[in-house]
């Protein structure tokens, strides 16, 4: 078993977090995204899409996908559920996984990608105009959770799931992406602490 990983990067973060959550060892592989190893023909040949994480099981197989390689470590190991449990719970983690997924986290790494010089390189064509407008769909989509989380302990309820996870490394993310954070959002700071307060959380 293998994980190739990289410590600067937001998506293997998530599969960090999770497997410290799970209490979970796993052999790790720093892949030098600055270098760009990622696009060398080794690791082509292990992520087509050269990209991190990638999980490769010892019968060769590679998982790739933040999500799969999570979702494959709690089948083998369900305690303590991080894609909740019993239906309606699975369903509304699923639904809040998804929504940070696609309604915070890319829209940050969208405003890194296109506004961050460090980023011109890599990205071949920055359009600083996308960005800009990332930069309020990321702001409007906090304002969504800052809302939903006056009636919730946890982004998907009563308990800490993977969509908090997301949530979590999203926000991180936003300093590096350069992205101020708001002040207004009170239910989203208490939310953050708690979930930064985690021994987890410092993966
Ligand atoms: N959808 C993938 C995204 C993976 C991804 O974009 N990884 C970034 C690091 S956070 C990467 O490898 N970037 C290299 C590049 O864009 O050249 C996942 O969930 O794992």
């Amino acid at each position: 078993l293998l994980l190739y990983d990289n410590v600067w990067a937001p998506n293997p973060r998530r599969v960090r977090l999770f497997l410290a959550e799970k209490g979970i060892e796993v052999p790790r592989r720093e892949v030098d995204l600055r270098n760009n190893e990622h696009r060398g023909d080794a690791f082509t040949a292990i992520n087509a899409l050269q990209r991190v994480p990638a999980l490769e099981l010892d019968d060769g197989t590679i998982i790739t996908e933040s999500i799969a390689i999570c979702r494959y470590f709690e089948e083998l190991h369900p305690e303590p559920a991080l894609f909740g449990r019993g239906a309606k719970e699975r369903a509304l983690v699923e639904m809040w996984q998804r929504r940070i997924e696609l309604g915070l986290f890319a829209p940050i790494s969208h405003v890194f990608r296109h506004l961050h010089p460090a980023m011109a390189e890599a990205e071949g064509q920055q359009i600083p105009a996308w960005g800009e407008v990332q930069k309020g769909r990321a702001l409007e989509f906090l304002d969504l959770f800052d809302r939903h989380l006056i009636g919730h302990r946890f982004a998907a309820g009563e308990a800490f799931s993977i969509a908090d996870i997301t949530a979590h490394v999203a926000i991180g993310f936003m300093r590096t992406a350069r992205l101020p954070w708001p002040d207004h959002i009170a239910h989203v700071a208490r939310w953050r602490d708690e979930i930064a307060s985690r021994p987890g959380m410092a993966a």
